[in-house]
């Protein structure tokens, strides 16, 4: 039974419009989920994996034209164009929906309309949030039910409250001759839209990813973006992680980088430094919020994994390979003959024969891959080996060290600290990755992407960098944690890796712990405080003297380019950008200025 009047209202109005055969309340059981997968494996959408070797797994074909998250699909439809920004595709709200109810009007015919509520955060917590998505498609379903807590318990919560409305169709009614197909979508009309106003989301033609699991990106990021600026709180891109030294000190660190720059492997992190430990908290999204003693506290909404399977193996990321070994989703990898999941680089050697993502015979001869390089597993976070005990601590965790990165061949040393929150802020409003060739674009020229939230951010960007502003304005300095920018991919000329990264990477953590502990192991330069020579531990590393003193090198040459960059990037956001960052610009273009002559 169903008490919360404008869920049950909002329900009956999506079900006139999309007119299915039923609709199905999700309560969220095993005995629910089973059958679901059931029902997926009957009607071709999941093959299931072996159980002697993958135990409640199941592997998923999407439609090749159904890969990934479409940016150019996406819509901020806030009323004033202005408060989308430069960064945001814009349409009138009234426009669109008027656009997206033609879509909508008998999506769902000949189909069940499945009903899923959902909590981002620890049911009860005060910084979590209820959303209510409705979908067409058993593969959300699914996956929601391992990304988010679902189902009758959060209808127990919600009681009378306020839930954020997110409706899904792949948009592929079943009329007439219509025959289901293992992957139905509407790939040529896919309609990601978000109405920050009324805090709702409408998805249309996509069942992948981001596009369809709506407690995600559009929810936790662009929806929640929007409501951390009214309530005073961050909704962030942030992998959080526990790090613990051998004398049993712990703190916690938050980190933005851009989307395929390793956050689920740095979540995951197995250090090689003795002593050391890391534990994962979230490895995608932060929501943080200010506790009764003025530190700032962190949860991680989801409650699942949706990482990029290939290039994942026992070398890169142990912890997550062991996460994927039972009650899991795999969808656009490889199938092996015994029934068991493959990607490329998952193991040394590539296995003689598998049939491919696209579900043709495949040989290490092959002219294609046999796995899409954005697929995906679907992992229950309880099942990561080093899941941090406080992962589902309601009040959060508390953050010590805040961390920027992105793919910087050069110029961007192996890590630095802001000076201060506003220049930490600055430091996050330029956050920047090389382009790969995944990316839209030229291969190898610099894509700027503040705070990794460039395309997960709900409202004008120049106003998410006064907010973040604001916020340090408030809080007691001495309490707010620490930011730092870090880079682990700096190349010599030559185009050698200088740093080894991975589990090496907690060498950096470990310089980091040390200056949140005050630890006077550092130099201040022209972009901030760099490691004093021989602060980071190489111990047990082979790495030459002049690796490190390039991996930490600071070249104002480079950086007057890197400042050109930032003005032309910041001029994008015009009266919205907050004068403090024009400021640290013209601070850091002095500083750099003094250096040079
Ligand atoms: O292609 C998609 O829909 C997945 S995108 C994604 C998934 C998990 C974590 N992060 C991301 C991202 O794009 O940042
Ligand atoms: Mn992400």
């Amino acid at each position: 039974m169903v008490t919360n009047k404008r869920l049950r209202q909002w329900v009956q109005e999506m079900a006139d419009l999309c007119q299915p055969e039923s609709v199905h309340w999700c309560d969220g059981s095993q005995a629910e989920y089973d059958q679901f997968c059931q029902t997926c494996v009957t009607t071709g959408t999941f093959v299931r994996l072996n159980p002697e070797l993958k135990p409640n797994s199941y592997l998923c074909r999407s439609d090749p034209a159904d890969v990934a998250r479409v940016e150019n699909r996406t819509f901020i439809c806030s009323r004033n164009k202005d408060d989308a920004g430069p960064t945001n595709n814009w349409q009138d709200p009234d426009e669109m929906k008027d656009t997206l109810r033609k879509f909508y009007r008998g999506c769902m015919k000949g189909r069940t309309m499945y009903v899923i509520p959902y909590s981002m955060g620890p049911l009860g917590s005060d910084i979590a949030r209820i959303g209510v998505e409705i979908t067409d498609s058993l593969y959300v379903v699914t996956n929601m039910r391992i990304m988010t807590r679902m189902g009758q318990k959060v209808l127990d919560v919600l009681g009378d409250g306020p839930f954020i409305p997110c409706l899904h169709s792949v948009g592929r009614p079943l009329t007439g001759d219509v025959k289901d197909v293992p992957w139905p979508c509407d790939a040529e009309n896919k309609f990601i839209v978000h109405f920050p106003e009324e805090k709702m989301v409408w998805s249309y033609g996509s069942g992948y990813g981001g596009n369809a699991l709506l407690g995600k990106k559009c929810f936790s990021l662009r929806i929640a973006s929007v409501m951390a600026r009214e309530q005073g709180w961050l909704a962030e891109h942030m992998l959080i992680l526990g790090i613990t030294n051998p004398k049993g000190e712990k703190k916690y660190i938050a980190a933005a980088f851009p989307s395929a720059c390793g956050k689920t492997n740095l979540a995951m992190l197995i250090p090689t430094l003795p002593g050391w430990r890391v534990e994962t908290v979230g490895d995608d999204i932060a929501w943080m919020k200010f506790g009764a003693d003025g530190r700032l506290y962190a949860i991680n909404p989801e409650y699942g994994f949706f990482g990029v399977a290939p290039g994942t193996s026992m070398e890169s990321n142990r912890n997550a390979m062991l996460t994927m070994t039972k009650n899991s989703i795999f969808t656009n990898v490889a199938l092996t003959p015994d029934g068991d999941v493959w990607w490329e680089q998952m193991t040394p050697d590539k296995p003689p024969r598998l049939s491919s993502w696209l579900g043709h015979p495949w040989t290490p001869e092959s002219d294609e891959l046999s796995s899409h390089p954005n697929a995906r597993f679907t992992a229950p976070a309880g099942q990561c080996p080093v899941i941090d005990p406080a992962w589902e601590d309601p009040q959060g965790v508390p953050i010590s060290a805040i961390l920027f990165g992105g793919r910087r061949p050069s110029t961007v040393p192996l890590v630095h600290q802001a000076f201060n929150w506003q220049h930490g802020t600055f430091l996050g409003s330029v956050v920047s990755s090389e382009k790969t060739a995944a990316a839209e674009g030229s291969v190898g020229s610099v894509r700027r992407d503040p705070f990794a939230m460039l395309p997960f951010c709900g409202y004008h960007m120049g106003d998410y960098f006064a907010h973040w502003l604001k916020i340090g304005k408030k809080a007691d300095a001495e309490k707010l944690p620490k930011i730092f920018y870090v880079n682990w991919f700096r190349k010599t000329p030559e185009g050698r890796w200088l740093w080894p990264g991975y589990g090496e990477n907690c060498r950096v953590l470990k310089w980091i712990f040390e200056r949140c502990d005050g630890v006077e192991n550092a130099v201040p330069t022209s972009i901030g405080y760099v490691p004093a020579a021989g602060a980071i531990d190489t111990s047990g590393l082979k790495i030459t003297n002049d690796d490190m003193r390039e991996l930490l090198r600071v070249e104002p040459h480079d950086w007057m380019v890197e400042v050109a960059g930032i003005r032309d990037h910041f001029m994008q956001f015009g009266d919205r950008l907050p004068p403090a960052l024009w400021e640290e610009l013209e601070a850091l273009d002095r500083r750099l200025r003094k250096a040079l002559y």
